[in-house]
């Protein structure tokens, strides 16, 4: 009898951040929980993320296609690709070819389009980059961009609050750029500042899916960076796409609430450590809904 690993593989092209959990320092320890061997190919390196008031930042891009040569000769396989900051807009190329040169048909790619939040982009994200995550996202399975990524991403001027009739035919228009899946997060409720909502598309059975939870007032980055993490691992370990929301928006409040009673600065992001384990119970209760 032969006893085989079957620990799937997954690449994690995310950046590095030393302080504020973000990125491969939230992708990591989520996947690994999860039950996946993750495989990271580091975009940049930076003392912390871009929303601290300063911070030192190192350029992968060379680096990057030095470890796919690599990757290449050993002759690995991986069994999803996953990315989300990239450091250059020419690492969007790089990715697409990587991809398509490993994958094959049934390989899941997700990309999270990290660009921006609060209807702007992030510190050293510029509008070539912009050009750039549309590329890449062309060659993804699932997206989920934040309701400012969606607006960039097509082309559209920033609106925080749109109709729900809208944001459909805007999950729908994104899809057609290419994945099939496009799951928008931080979905504000016209006349209800206590709540959020998450939305999803999904082109091949054309549904839509909407979970709604309560907002807390804090805003600490590195939640969208956990949410698609906890999606991905949901995905790969046989979710539903509504059940993988779900999962993944319950975690995200869990953890916004183990953080919020401390009085740290935001900018250290949700206290993961705190929450990790409740990852591995099965979801009690779920709240999703299914809409026309
Ligand atoms: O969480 C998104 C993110 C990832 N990586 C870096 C960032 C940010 C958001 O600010 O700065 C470096």
């Amino acid at each position: 009898m032969h006893i085989g690993s079957n620990n799937k593989k997954i690449v994690a092209v995310h950046d590095l951040s030393g302080v504020g959990r973000v990125s491969l320092m939230v992708a990591i320890p989520i996947l690994s929980t999860m039950g996946f061997q993750v495989c990271p190919l580091p975009t940049a390196i930076l003392s912390g993320h871009t929303q601290f008031p300063t911070f030192s930042f190192l350029d992968l891009t060379d680096e990057m296609e030095r470890i796919i040569v690599q990757w290449k000769k050993l002759g690995m396989k991986f069994d999803a690709f996953y990315t989300g900051y990239l450091g250059s807009p020419r690492q969007a190329a790089i990715v697409s070819e990587f991809i398509a040169d490993f994958s094959t048909e049934e390989t899941p790619v997700i990309v999270d389009p990290v660009l921006g939040d609060n209807g702007k982009l992030y510190t050293s994200i510029t509008e070539e980059m912009v050009v750039a995550m549309r590329q890449l996202i062309a060659h993804a399975d699932l997206i989920t961009p934040n309701m400012t990524e969606l607006f960039f991403l097509l082309g559209k001027p920033y609106e925080e609050i749109i109709s729900e009739d809208k944001l459909k035919a805007y999950l729908k228009e994104l899809s057609e750029t290419g994945p099939s899946i496009v799951i928008v997060t931080s979905v504000p409720i016209a006349n209800d500042p206590t709540k959020t909502s998450v939305y999803a598309y999904d082109k091949d059975s054309h549904r839509y899916w909407r979970i709604t939870c309560p907002y807390l007032p804090a805003h600490y980055p590195g939640t969208g960076d956990t949410f698609t993490s906890v999606i991905t691992g949901a995905i790969l370990q046989g979710d539903s796409l509504p059940m993988a929301m779900e999962r993944a928006t319950q975690f995200i409040l869990q953890a916004i609430r183990a953080t919020f009673g401390y009085d740290t600065s935001m900018q250290e992001g949700i206290m993961l450590e705190k929450v990790l384990h409740n990852l591995e119970l099965p979801l009690q209760v779920s709240t999703y809904e299914k809409i026309d």
